[in-house]
Parts: C-alpha cells; structure tokens; sequence
C-alpha cells in the first residue's frame, strides 16, 4: 500500500500482507459509506483526512513522541481516565475492535458465542494488523463484561504489557471506593511506566485537556437538535470515532470549526437531510472504528441519527471532570466522581441509564429509539428488553437490534428498519 510507511510497519512487525488487505477494505468501506454522503459539511474533510492516516501519519506523531520519550497507552474502555495519562504527558489512544479478522484463528482462543468486540480485538493482534496494539507501551485491559474479564487472561499469553483494571459493578459506597483504589493505582502505574511523578497542576492540565474535546462534543451535540439535521449521524458518529485516536488539542480544534459551520448551516436551515426526516437516537453497545453497518442501514434508509446513546457517543463523554481542586487528592476525587456517573450495562441495576436514554430521546427531539446489541453481550442485550420496555411506556417507538460485525444480515435489518421508520413516520403525520 503506502510505500512510505512499509518500513514503519514492518518494523512494528505488521503482517504487510494482511494489513494491505485490512486498508483496502477499510479504504474502500469509508467510501462508499461515507464519501457518497451528499451535502457534507466541508470541515468533515478533516476528518476523511485523520481516517486516511490512521494506520500511517498517526502512528509516525505516536512513534516519534515515543522517541522524545514519552509513552503511548492502549484501552479498550471509556472507564481508563485519560486525564491520568495526558498528566503525565503520555498518549492514550483507543485500540481497534470494530471489524472481524483472523476469526479462525481468534476461535482456536476464544469461544464462538463471544461478542464481535472482543474478538475484533483478539483479530487484529492474531492477524498482526493493527499498528496501535503494537506500538502501545502498555495495554489497560478492564474488569468489566464476563468476555472481557475472561478473555484479557488470554490476551496476557499474547501481549508482553498488559496491565488490568478492575471496576465495581454496583453504585455504592463500596463500589466507589473500588474505582477510588483501582484509579490510584493506575496513577501510580503510570507513572512508574513514564517516570513522570503526577502533581496538581499535571493533573489539572491533564483534566483540561480532555475536557476541552468533551466540551467540543457537546457543542457538536447540541447543534444536531435542529431540524433539518446540520449533519448526519454517521458523520457525527465518525467523529466520536476519531476521538479516541487523533492529538486532542488538534482534535478539539477541528471539532470546533466544523461546530462554527454547523451553526451557519441551522441559522441558514440547511441540512444533510430533508426537513421533517424521521429523527433516530442510537442506543446501546460502542460503535468502534470501522463498526458503520447499522448507521448506514438506517440513514441510507431515510432516517437521520440525531444522537448516541454509547460510550462512542454520549455515554462516554457526557460529562466533565471538575478542575477545582488544589491537590493531586482533591482532583483524583473529581476523576473518580466523573467516571462513577458512566452508566455501563456491566452495573447493576442500572436506572442512570434508562433516564439517559429518556433524556436524550426529547433533547434531540427523536421520534424513535433502535437499540443496538451487539450478539452475545449479556450486559446490553439483557438490559435492552428493559429499555424496551421503559421506553415503549413512555409511547416511545423503539426497535431492538441484535448483530454482528458480519454483513450477511444486511438486508434482513435493512427490513427490519425501513418497517419501523415507516412506524415513526406515520405517527408522526397523525
Ligand atoms: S464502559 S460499554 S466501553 S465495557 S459489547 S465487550 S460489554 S460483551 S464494550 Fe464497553 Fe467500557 Fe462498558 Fe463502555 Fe462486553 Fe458487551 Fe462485548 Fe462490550
């Protein structure tokens, strides 16, 4: 593929056979999904840029700030606290899960009924195609789903720095001083892992960094509460995508400009969709890059996704950390008390998540919920009859949607869609 980047690749020990193949669908994925988009807002091409470099330009900024010393991190959850890591001026970058590979070889490990998360991840390490997992200086595996927890105990035979966090599963006291204690200890791997002691200020200018790309994200939130819609969910979605890999400043930056064009587009009412389209809010398992199936089924349908309820979404940058604290113990709370408000489904019981999902379905004013489990996770697909059910009282549609990362169910969910955005539609004009 990129001649100018094989020997970085090689040199992480890529397979360059496999990860040319990997790039050619993924390049070929994004255009189809994303380039025929009609009426894109210009500053997306940012973005279509950061998602061209993402195996290249991306990995040299990361491998020369290794060379300059500092540290890049893995995570596989939105409960790692990045604020830690920008304090001690390391890098945290998500690592990738949204697409199938190696299956044969990742079922000789793994279970066939494990989640396609889980075993994306598994994937691209077997297959030695992901550049990320191979250039992190430590990996943070979390206690968080039975796949999860289990399967990070094979990951450890097959990377050398793995280093696991463990989570509560109950709102409590108890469950608070658990995260209080598993974060402490993460500080202070961190800082063993770069030789940076993490002080106040560190932190603090670690809590404003992040909180600057959640303020851009909810700035980009709220501008999608128009009708029409300024831009479309899989756009905004990429986005969300984009946040777990690219420079955070340069990441904040960019999401501001196109938040700048996206308020001349609803003051000049102008939409990637018609006015009127029939608005959707997504709800339910993370969506990692290149995971676009069920956005595309549902915008190539006629519907616009106005919302995320996910942790690439709204459930993972919903709220910010508080900066007010004087000490490294009085900010370490504030980290604690910001991530403790995440509504997983891995908690139980889990009521937060039920009033999010209500609270967003009239902020963005949708006109129907699809809830989107992914196949043999216990946590979402369990709780996804009670959202069902709660939100089907309320008189809101709701559709639930269990899949995969495969596309043989395509046309059975394309149905499936279009039959309920018929539903809202009709009740909409009645
Ligand atoms: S905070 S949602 S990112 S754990 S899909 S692997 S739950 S079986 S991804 Fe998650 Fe953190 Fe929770 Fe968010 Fe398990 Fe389900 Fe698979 Fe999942």
């Amino acid at each position: 593929m990129s001649g100018e980047y094989e020997q970085m690749w090689r040199d992480l020990g890529l397979n360059l056979e496999a990860h040319d193949a990997l790039l050619g669908v993924l390049g070929k994925g994004y255009e189809d999904i994303f380039l025929s988009q009609k009426n894109r807002p210009a500053g997306m091409d940012y973005f279509n840029f950061v998602m061209s470099e993402v195996h290249s330009l991306r990995i040299k900024e990361l491998l020369e700030s290794q060379k300059a010393g500092r540290k890049v991190i893995g995570s596989f959850c939105v409960f790692v606290p990045e604020e830690i890591v920008r304090a001690a001026d390391a890098t945290l970058v998500g690592l990738c899960t949204g697409a199938d590979f190696a299956t044969e070889e990742v079922e000789k490990l793994l279970p066939r009924n494990t989640c396609s998360l889980i075993k994306s991840a598994f994937g691209f390490k077997l297959g030695q195609v992901c550049p990320y997992i191979e250039s992190a200086d430590m990996i943070v595996g979390e206690n968080t789903c039975d796949g999860k927890k289990k399967s990070y105990e094979v990951l450890k035979t097959l990377v050398p720095n793995l280093y696991v966090m463990d989570l509560p599963q109950m709102k409590s006291s108890e469950g608070r001083a658990v995260l209080k204690a598993e974060y402490e200890r993460f500080r202070k791997a961190v800082e063993d892992l770069t030789g940076v002691t993490i002080d106040a200020q560190r932190l603090r200018k670690g809590i404003d960094i992040v909180n600057g790309k959640r303020k851009a994200i909810h700035r980009l939130s709220a501008l999608r509460k128009a009708d029409p819609a300024p831009i479309s969910g899989l756009d905004a979605l990429l986005i969300n995508q984009v946040y777990f890999y690219d420079d955070p400043i340069r990441f904040t930056d960019s999401v501001n400009k196109i938040c700048t064009e996206l308020e001349g587009r609803n003051k000049a009412q102008v939409g990637v969709f018609p006015k009127g389209a029939p608005r959707i809010l997504l709800s339910g398992c993370p969506m990692a890059v290149p995971n676009w199936k069920l956005p595309w089924i549902i915008e190539t349908s006629g519907a616009v996704i106005v919302g995320e309820e996910s942790c690439v979404g709204e459930r993972g940058t919903r709220n910010l950390t508080n900066d007010s604290g004087n000490t490294v113990d009085e900010l370490m709370e504030a980290i604690v008390d910001r991530y403790f408000q995440v509504d997983c489904a891995i908690f139980r019981p889990n009521p937060d998540r039920l009033e999010h999902v209500r609270q967003m379905y009239t902020t963005y004013a949708a006109d129907g919920v699809i809830h989107y489990g992914l196949q043999f996770c216990q946590p979402y697909q369990i709780e996804s009859l009670q959202v069902e059910r709660a939100l089907e009282e309320k008189g809101i549609a709701t559709l639930r949607i269990d899949t995969d990362y495969s596309m043989e169910d395509v046309e059975q969910l394309k149905t499936r869609v279009e039959a309920f955005i018929e539903r809202i539609s009709s009740r909409r004009a009645a």
